[in-house]
């Protein structure tokens, strides 16, 4: 019969080498379009992205020339709550803002 102090031992040695791996990230993506005006992307990158004038206004022109631009990167669930939001702004002033998340890539 082991002891009371012998038990806590094993269980000392069995909770040592636990390693959490870090949670999956993904980035939030906007897309362009030929309606949405200008002003109201660097609102919605300022409100929903906390960024400033100067680095708001920046993603919003890389998204006018390129396409699509990275708004952040972040947790599964705050990812998707931002992606929401964004939507929700656009729909709210009937622009067709796209906005998704995708895992970020490996390379
Ligand atoms: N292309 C839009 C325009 O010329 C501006 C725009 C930028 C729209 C970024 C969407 O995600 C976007 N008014």
């Amino acid at each position: 019969m082991p002891t009371a102090i012998q038990n806590q031992q094993q269980l000392v040695r069995e909770a040592v080498p636990v390693r959490l791996a870090p949670p999956p990230m993904y980035q939030v993506v906007l897309l362009n379009d030929d309606y949405t005006p200008m002003d109201f992307v660097v609102r919605v990158l300022q409100q929903v992205f906390h960024k400033g004038g100067a680095e708001a206004e920046r993603i919003m022109l890389q998204v006018h020339h390129e396409g699509r631009g990275v708004c952040g990167i972040y947790t599964r669930d705050v990812a998707a709550t931002r992606v929401d939001a964004v939507l929700h702004l656009a729909h709210a002033d009937q622009h067709p803002l796209q906005c998704l998340m995708e895992p970020v890539p490996l390379f």
